[in-house]
């Protein structure tokens, strides 16, 4: 089955004692649930008795939320791309899952300017060769409007996707099928029905993959991930941003990171036009890994401490010295 929106089961137990427990279990919890009732939080579980997991979350419009990820436990085998729509108390309301035999997992998913959902990530079942892109238009309930896969002969994975101002998409990953050698950064933009528009590979020989992807807000592109290219080289990955401008031409790159090993996972572009990636550092850390923030201005610099920084303090200590000085020599002169 390739799209299936089943109803989720909550895991059985015998009805007699699910009735005695439940209701020894109301008479007593009823402090707790007028306490629980007060306050926003709550936690639930959505999954059947395989692997499934969530990978993105968005707060829709309505206040809800929709989780993509995937699911062993329904769909058409393996992996497929999952997704769970939840009220504002936690509530499944919907589920779709996505897919064919072999592994689909979904990566990202946005609320489109329809109420719809637009959805990226990989699928072995479908496609070209090895692993495509997968990209799913959905719908408000879940309901497949347009599917498309995009890559070549080699496996292809789609992390990140926006949707543009003229209703199209573009999606970022990276590509074995093409580019510079093994993997490479690859963006992809498309009409609102997922047709091909135009795409870019960045990338050296060596590994290079994109995982996070943003729409700029001069209409350009930046996108974040790993090097093995370009930086402190093979082995010893550096985080990538690439920022390019509206049809994916790259104006400017620039790679973070030590000698040993950097992730970089989430981009952002802040508020004041710069940028910040969140991931993770072995060359910067105290043990194994840390978690590493990096904040950068608009043309991917992270600012220096220059001398204009330290001349105050410079000009401070040399008027102290000087000004000690007269006082040593005048106590001296006094003395004689
Ligand atoms: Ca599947
Ligand atoms: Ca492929
Ligand atoms: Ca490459
Ligand atoms: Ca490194």
């Amino acid at each position: 089955m390739f799209c299936r929106c089943p109803k989720l089961k909550k895991n059985g137990a015998p009805f007699i004692l699910l009735l005695v427990f439940g209701s020894l279990l109301v008479l007593l919890m009823v402090p707790f649930v007028v306490f629980v009732g007060a306050s926003s939080g709550w936690s639930e579980t959505y999954g059947g008795i395989n692997a499934d997991g969530g990978l993105a979350l968005i707060q829709k419009s309505d206040g809800g939320y929709l989780l993509a990820g995937y699911t062993r436990s329904f769909g058409a085998g393996k992996e497929d791309f999952w997704l769970v729509k939840i009220d504002l108390s936690g509530n499944a309301q919907w589920n779709c899952t996505y897919g064919g035999a072999e592994s689909d997992i979904a990566f990202s998913v946005i609320e489109t300017s329809d109420n719809g959902y637009a959805v990226a990530g990989y699928t072995g079942s479908f496609g070209a060769g090895g692993d495509d892109f997968w990209l799913i238009k959905t719908d408000s309930s879940g309901n497949m409007q347009w599917n498309k896969t995009i890559g070549g002969a080699g496996d292809d994975y789609a992390f990140s996707l926006v949707e543009t101002s003229d209703g199209g998409y573009t999606v970022a990953g990276y590509t074995r099928s093409y580019g510079a050698g093994k993997d490479d950064f690859w963006l992809v933009n498309t009409d609102s029905s997922g047709r091909v528009e135009w795409n870019q590979t960045y990338g050296g020989w060596d590994d290079d993959g994109a995982i996070s992807l943003v729409l700029c807000s001069d209409g350009g592109y930046a996108l974040v991930g790993m090097t093995e290219s370009f930086g402190y080289g093979s082995d010893r990955d550096d985080f990538w941003l690439v920022k390019t401008d509206s049809f994916g031409n790259m104006e400017w790159n620039h790679t973070y990171g030590g000698t040993i090993r950097e992730y970089g996972f989430c981009l952002i572009q802040t508020s004041d036009g710069g940028y910040a990636i969140a991931g993770y550092t072995y060359s910067i850390s105290a043990v194994n890994s840390d978690l590493w923030l990096v904040k950068m201005d608009k043309q991917g610099v992270i600012p220096e401490f220059t001398l204009w920084m330290i001349l105050p303090f410079f000009l401070i200590i040399t008027l102290s010295a000087l000004a000690a000085k007269k006082r040593i020599f005048y106590h001296i002169h006094a003395c004689v």
